[in-house]
């Protein structure tokens, strides 16, 4: 009887401090319990301000830079590689314990002034092996995951002909993803996309069935990034995604939300926020259920900058921080899903 009081008075005792830490755990310890690694973009040295790299801390456990790593920021010129800002974000974070990935080795924009569809097959090989060759090397160990190719697809599923593919053809994606295997085999490979998260669109089959072709081939990858650069006036089909997670899973690939936000009418009713934020729950429930969905990332944290303004004029209001960079209710309600 004794012994049965005792058992009783430790097991609540348990409870109860298991539920106190859960409770006051951080968004980015609630989403490791779930499973995935939670994060975000962040802009060149936005760390150094304190306020700012608290939110970071309590939120990543995988930082992305927004712009610094794309050709343009890094390599103005052919002989000239900024690598101060990425070297100072891959200091802070492994001060802090989180994983950098890499956006993005190859993409159509962004790129710099010297590279040209005017080079023969051989010329972009050499360029881009160079490019792979001299990040991959000084980074090595250093960087967790890479987006190899950033939106390598057109909506009805053709190959985007982007300037990589134009001078050295279709083959360069696999040509890019065996050789930074083979710079870095420890580090993960990923093909970054966007409206490639629901089964059934052009878009996402195409996607799907290319890199099921890879893993057959034995050509090295890892992952599949879905932005998830989403609207409230567009359908949202969770069923479609889960079940394009699902089928990647089949093939042993993992995915990243990997650029989320939802954007909103500027002059929002209260109603595009209720939908905002069933959006957010429902995309941060897929990734605690899903074991194959490795990451969440958010596209920054704070409505204060943010890209959409200004390609969608109108448009925005689309993180889970304000324009003070207060958390809003959708944050406060998605840290209680993941809490729990
Ligand atoms: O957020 C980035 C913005 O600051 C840049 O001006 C823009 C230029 O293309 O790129 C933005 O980031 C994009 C990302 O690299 C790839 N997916 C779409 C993102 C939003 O355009």
């Amino acid at each position: 009887m004794k012994n049965k009081r005792f058992f009783i008075t430790l097991l609540s005792a348990v409870l109860i401090v298991t539920s106190l830490t859960s409770c006051g755990k951080s968004f980015r310890d609630a989403a490791k319990q779930k499973g995935f690694r939670a994060g975000m973009s962040v802009g060149a040295g936005i760390f150094f301000d304190k306020s700012v790299s608290k939110i970071i801390k309590e939120n990543s456990y995988v930082v992305v830079s927004e712009n610094c790593m794309k050709w343009a920021n890094l390599r103005p010129n052919k002989n000239f590689w900024n690598w101060n800002d990425i070297d100072q974000l891959v200091k802070y974070a492994q001060e802090n314990n989180m994983d950098v990935k890499w956006h993005t080795l190859f993409w159509h924009r962004q790129n710099s002034p010297f590279v040209s569809s005017n080079w023969t097959r051989e010329q972009a090989l050499k360029m881009m092996d160079e490019h792979i060759e001299t990040i991959m090397t000084r980074y090595k160990g250093k960087i967790s995951e890479y987006d190899v190719v950033n939106e390598m697809f057109e909506e009805d599923g053709s190959f985007r002909k982007n300037v990589w593919y134009e001078t050295i053809g279709p083959d360069y994606i696999e040509h890019a993803l065996i050789k930074a295997h083979e710079v870095d085999p420890d580090t993960k490979l990923y093909l970054n996309e966007y409206n490639n998260e629901c089964k059934g669109n052009r878009k996402a089959d195409a996607m799907f069935n290319y890199v099921k072709e890879l893993k057959e081939k034995g050509v090295p990858i890892d992952g599949v990034g879905m932005q998830m650069h989403l609207d409230t006036s567009y359908n949202y089909n969770e069923n479609a995604i889960r079940a394009n997670i699902q089928r990647y899973a089949e093939i042993g690939i993992e995915i990243s939300f990997s650029e989320l936000d939802v954007r909103i009418p500027m002059d929002a009713i209260e109603a595009h926020e209720v939908v905002q934020e069933n959006i957010y729950l429902s995309l941060y429930k897929l990734a605690s259920e899903e074991p194959n969905v490795t990451s969440v990332i958010t596209w920054g944290y704070t409505d204060k900058k943010s890209w959409i303004p200004a390609e969608f004029p109108g448009k925005g209001n689309a993180l889970m921080y304000d324009k003070d960079s207060k958390p809003k209710k959708v944050y406060k309600d998605v840290l209680e899903y993941l809490r729990k």
